[in-house]
């Protein structure tokens, strides 16, 4: 395989309703697309997740762009490889973080890879899994008795996890009436996207009180010593999602007991290699995973949906059906969950699996750039 050409383009999808953590807000998804050509016309596309500002990591679309065109395209571009999976360490000499900008370029070679190959891109990354739990992602709302509505309303419509975002003021209370009227059985998490400190621990050693499936990132974005020092302070389970860009942290956090679940993003690790890497280290040590989302459109959910078949993801994926998000996704057909809570992995064709809707695509383009092989 040899890539000849590299597109960037942004689009802006307007989400349904307004998404809001306790680090930032998304109304509209400013959302960079991915195409790679091969030298013999073979096309993929992929997605960089990273948000319009650098509120969940450092990278933001514009930091990504530029560093995709100047950096990561014209490493890999021209250079022929025997498949996608080395792609990642080319991209590790000498060059710095920045995973996203790095994922979307290395996912794409594997979706590319996949097509080239005419097999689904959830065999080509070794995934089994015929369909994948799902679970939501509730942003944060003005009241319990919202939150309360949403989260009934998706157990109704079937997920299988119900993940409530909290920010210090608006989280014990707010998730312990949900518990009450839901019951013992629902299957609650909560994320707080770094809103807490070491400060906290009393007050967040309440919510074992509440039978959380987990609790996600409570303390800072790059941090694990801490959390360490606060799982064992907690019952409940600790999954780290922003601390956890590389196999190299997966492995702090198994060895300091920092966490007991990972939320594995692949566009937030550098791609499928370091996900699969994280995969099998957590495999081997007993850690589940589960596959996070960055509200993508549905050209990110096929990648991650064609992770989420591999088999240490044994807890739901936040991975949505297209209509929770937009009113229309730029994939045909868009994703969507059964009554089960279950979104099928599209095993019965190649390469991601959905037709990309390209006239949408077309229409909704605010600006485009093409690196080519120099
Ligand atoms: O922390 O998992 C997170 C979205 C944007 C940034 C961070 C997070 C999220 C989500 C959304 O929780 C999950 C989804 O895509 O449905
Ligand atoms: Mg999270």
């Amino acid at each position: 395989m040899q890539l000849e050409s590299i597109t960037l383009r942004e689009i802006r999808l307007p989400l349904r309703d307004p998404f809001r953590i306790s680090s930032g807000v998304t109304t509209e998804r400013r959302i960079l697309l991915i195409e790679a050509r091969d030298v013999d016309g073979a096309t993929a596309w992929g997605e960089c997740v990273a948000l319009a500002d650098p509120n969940y990591s450092p990278e933001m679309i514009d930091t990504a762009w530029t560093i995709i065109r100047d950096v990561v395209a014209p490493r890999v571009l021209g250079t022929t490889i025997e498949s996608a999976r080395e792609i990642h360490a080319m991209l590790e000499v000498d060059f710095r973080g920045n995973e996203m900008a790095k994922a979307a370029i290395e996912m794409t070679a594997w979706a590319l890879e996949a097509e080239i190959l005419g097999v689904p891109l959830a065999e080509l990354l070794g995934g089994t899994r015929k369909t994948i739990a799902t679970g939501i992602s509730l942003g944060l709302l003005p009241t319990s008795d919202a939150l309360i509505a949403k989260a009934r309303e998706s157990l109704d419509a079937g997920y299988h996890k119900v993940k409530i975002k909290i920010k210090p003021g608006q989280d014990f209370d707010y998730v312990r009436e949900t518990r009450e009227a839901l019951g013992p059985d629902a299957p609650l998490m909560v994320d707080a996207n770094n809103a807490y400190t070491l400060d906290d621990t009393a007050h967040l050693k309440q919510f074992d009180s509440l039978g959380l499936m987990m609790i996600e990132q409570p303390l800072d974005w790059d941090d694990v010593i801490q959390h360490s020092k606060l799982q064992q302070e907690l019952e409940t389970p600790i999954c780290l999602d922003e601390s956890i860009t590389s196999v190299a942290h997966a492995r702090t956090m198994i060895e300091l007991d920092a966490g007991r679940i990972v939320n594995i993003k692949p566009g937030r690790v550098g791609g499928f290699s370091e996900s699969i890497a994280i995969h099998d280290l957590c495999e081997r040590n007993s850690i589940p995973v589960w596959c996070g989302g960055m509200l993508e459109s549905g050209i990110g959910r096929a990648h991650n949906v064609a992770l989420a078949s591999l088999s240490n993801f044994t807890l739901p994926g936040d991975l949505s059906p297209s209509a929770r998000y937009w009113a229309q996704d730029i994939v045909d057909p868009e994703w969507t969950m059964d009554a089960s809570g279950n979104v099928e992995v599209p095993w019965g064709k190649p390469g991601l699996g959905v037709e990309i809707d390209r006239n949408r695509i077309e229409a909704l383009t605010v600006r485009s750039e093409i690196v080519r092989q120099t």
